[in-house]
């Protein structure tokens, strides 16, 4: 691998349709849970019981997104951003979510406004149809995404929102993150419906097979909704549509055979569950052998709308892991993963998250290898970092949040470096996220805003991060005038 070198100010010119912006999800930034016919949804109650967040932090107010919008829509304005990356909430179109069940017009019409209102700001529309909140009265009539039910039920969701936005969003994410669906809401338990083997967590769930059928509901509903895209919606609108996988870079964390070993393994989990079916068309061999019968089965029929079921790669990564053979836990391949190198030292700078250290290096193998292994256009649908301890710090210190800057420093740098000496095809970059927001089992105790959001008052200051991310993409897209 070439490491990245400094680059001409002509060379680093991304193309001028490279879309960037920030991202975020409804249940995260909205608030306002109980108003104009919203249904609830799994994490309406998970999140407001003792224990299920770390600060007790719930999703009623969040950013007061709902009632802020215009002011969101100005932020992002101020930044220059070209996209921007929101997400749909399931039960405010569909109170009780089934395809059975009545579409809420004011549903509707609240985000087609928002949608009219970024247009009219010259901002690209990306839009999330599922980032996590299930409608609750799915869950309570069939178990969610555990029942194949499902299927139908997010394809008639899905078709409802090409028909309401689909003459002016162009660009669709099915899902976000299926894998932590699957694994931290019915492995780990951590997530809503917050499902596990493990009874001090939960009083039912099986995490040896539960997240299994999950992730394969997941993958069938996804395709679905995109053949009913492609059949019915596509040819006039012209959109494209995708899915947006989570996937860290995976280190050996010593040359052996072993390690490197595991490190496919790490990717064949957190990714290629996903990636491989949708693009490849079947699961990777590792997880068939890894899981026998528990890896549910796709018919003949079902795998050719799987195959193929993606226009382009939707890439949201935030760190590497370096990987040690050996360990015990599924949901990572059985590989331990650690940031501390074989000499002691950290890979990268730490954060608030036990998860994430900044390695940009990484990120533009990633690149690399999702380009080569997937072979379509990539779009880095997130990518972020949450500063340790930020959310102990007084407002004006947070606001020079020097770890963060440095973070998008080295992982824009590491996108120019993948697209102009890799010859990789990356088409987006959304930074997570616009605003510090409720950050799932985190509550508010971990920040990823490149706005700091003050709680209190709801007023937003932007951080060092969002000039930087600002004045990094007005420098690097061409311009009709370059
Ligand atoms: C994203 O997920 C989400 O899309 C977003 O909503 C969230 O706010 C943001 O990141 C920040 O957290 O150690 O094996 O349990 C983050 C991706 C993938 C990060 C799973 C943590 C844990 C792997 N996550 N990962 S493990």
């Amino acid at each position: 691998m070439v490491v990245p070198t400094a680059l001409s100010p002509l060379a680093a010119k991304l193309p001028k349709d490279f879309l960037w912006g920030f991202a975020t999800a409804a249940f995260q930034i909205e608030g306002s849970t109980d108003v104009d016919g919203r249904g609830k949804s799994i994490w309406d109650d998970f999140s407001r019981q003792p224990g299920k967040t770390r600060d007790g932090g719930n999703g009623d107010v969040a950013t007061d997104s709902y009632k802020l919008w215009k002011e969101d829509i100005a932020l992002l304005k101020s930044y220059g951003v070209t996209s921007y990356r929101f997400s749909i909430a399931w039960a405010r179109i569909i109170p009780l979510g089934g395809r059975n069940d009545p579409v809420n017009p004011k549903g509707i019409e609240h985000y087609s406004k928002f949608i009219d209102a970024l247009l009219a700001a010259g901002i690209v529309p990306f839009v999330t149809l599922y980032h996590w909140d299930l409608p609750q009265a799915l869950y309570d009539r069939y178990g969610g995404w555990l029942n194949r039910e499902i299927v139908e039920d997010y394809k008639n969701y899905a078709k409802v929102c090409f028909r309401a936005f689909g003459d002016r969003v162009k660009h669709w994410l099915t899902m976000n993150e299926p894998w932590c669906v699957a694994i931290l809401g019915h492995g780990r338990g951590v997530f809503a419906p917050g499902r596990s083997s493990d009874r001090n967590r939960s009083p039912e769930g099986d995490s040896s097979t539960e997240p299994w059928i999950v992730g394969h509901n997941l993958i069938l509903s996804h395709a679905y909704a995109v053949k009913a895209y492609r059949e019915e919606f596509q040819p006039s609108q012209r959109g494209i549509v995708s899915i947006a996988l989570n996937g860290d870079w995976a280190m050996p964390y010593e040359d052996t055979p072993a390690n490197v070993e595991a490190a496919q393994h790490a990717l064949d989990v957190f990714i290629g569950w996903y990636a491989d079916p949708v693009y490849l068309g079947h699961y990777p061999e590792f997880m068939r052998e890894m899981l026998g019968e528990r890896l549910p089965v796709f018919t003949t029929e079902e795998l050719a709308v799987v195959k193929g079921s993606a226009d382009f790669y939707a890439m949201n990564t935030y760190t590497t892991n370096l990987c040690k053979a050996g360990g015990s836990d599924e949901f990572r391949g059985r590989v331990e993963y650690t940031f501390t190198r074989p000499d002691g030292t950290q890979l990268g700078t730490e954060s608030h998250c036990f998860w994430l250290q900044t390695y940009p290096p990484g990120f533009r193998q990633l690149l690399n290898y999702a380009y080569k292994r997937y072979r379509l256009p990539i779009y880095v649908t997130e990518t972020g970092f949450a500063v340790k301890d930020e959310n102990s710090l007084t407002m004006e210190e947070a606001l020079h949040d020097h770890d963060r800057v440095e973070y998008f420093r080295g992982m824009s740098a590491a996108a120019v470096a993948a697209i102009v000496e890799d010859g990789v095809d990356v088409r987006a970059f959304f930074p997570w996220s616009l605003l510090d927001n409720f950050e799932w089992a985190d509550g508010y105790s971990t920040r990823f805003g490149a706005t700091y959001v003050d709680f209190a008052t709801q007023k937003r200051y932007p951080k060092d991060s969002a000039k930087f991310l600002a004045k990094f993409f007005k420098d690097n897209i061409a311009s009709d005038l370059s």
